[in-house]
């Protein structure tokens, strides 16, 4: 039903996921966390045309973009984790887009979204999406009411193709493929950070890049 509820007010896609045994992250900034047990993985699908705009950087479009869809993605779950307390349960909503210090937001919508089985990660270090690459953007709601979760995607997505890593500015992408072993060997946080700042302040505050979000051949099929 909540599935459902989120489809028809505007989400791409929705899966469901386990995450108990994954929280130990989540329990060190949040006392009581353990009881959610349950995730739900939000992915709304981003304006083909705004993320074509991008070339060698962002454009102001992209940005507007990527702070609506955050703000949709956050009232989205919100009336979504409303739903769920309705029913008597409770919810954690983990906002699209805030970090909580060190590079981390509260929990990683990109876990989610793989545990849930809506897709997997690419050597960008980006979820990609099986319908629609990583032309999407993510929310999550952490919850205690129990939901039949999907399978985790396990597949590797890249094979050769290293595009991403060649078209990457502050050369933040290893070449790595995403395995669960060292999942943070994909990416290099702090170059691709510290070059959006330096580079992008005037188009997007510094936070918004893309070019490995436009050029992943899985979001331009
Ligand atoms: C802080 C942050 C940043 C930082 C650090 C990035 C990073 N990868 O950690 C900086 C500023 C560098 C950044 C850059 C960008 N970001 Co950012 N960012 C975040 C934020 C707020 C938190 C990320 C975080 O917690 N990182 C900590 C590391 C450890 O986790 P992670 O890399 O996100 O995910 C890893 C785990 O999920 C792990 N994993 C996967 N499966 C499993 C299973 C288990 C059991 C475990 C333990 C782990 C695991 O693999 C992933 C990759 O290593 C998230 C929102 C959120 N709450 O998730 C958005 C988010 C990751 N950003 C996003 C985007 C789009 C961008 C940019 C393109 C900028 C832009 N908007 O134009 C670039 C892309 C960089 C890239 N190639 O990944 C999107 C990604 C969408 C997608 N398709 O993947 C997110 C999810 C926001 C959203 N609501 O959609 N970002």
């Amino acid at each position: 039903m909540i599935k459902e509820f989120l489809l028809k007010n505007g989400a791409s896609e929705v899966g469901y996921a386990l995450i108990d045994g994954h929280q130990s992250e989540l329990l060190k900034h949040y006392e009581g966390a353990e009881k959610y047990k349950y995730a739900i993985s939000v992915v709304v699908r981003l304006s083909g045309g705004a993320v074509d705009g991008i070339t060698d950087k962002p454009t102001h479009t992209y940005f507007q973009h990527y702070r609506t869809v955050n703000a949709f993605i956050d009232r989205l779950i919100l009336m979504a984790g409303m739903e769920i307390q309705r029913q008597g349960y409770d919810y954690i909503p983990v906002a699209a887009s805030q970090s909580i210090g060190g590079y981390t937001g509260l929990f990683q919508h990109k876990t989610v979204a793989r545990l849930a089985g809506l897709g997997g990660i690419g050597k960008s270090g980006l979820f990609i999406s099986k319908k629609y690459g990583p032309r999407v953007r993510l929310g999550s709601i952490l919850t205690n009411m129990p939901l039949e979760c999907g399978t985790p995607f396990e597949e590797d997505l890249c094979g050769d193709c290293n595009i991403c890593r060649s078209l990457c500015p502050a050369m933040a992408i290893s070449g790595k493929s995403f395995s669960l072993d060292n999942p943070d060997d994909t990416l290099d946080r702090h170059a691709c950070s510290t070059y959006m700042k330096e580079h992008f302040k005037d188009i997007g505050r510094g936070v918004v890049c893309g070019i490995c979000v436009k050029n992943c051949p899985h979001g331009l099929k």
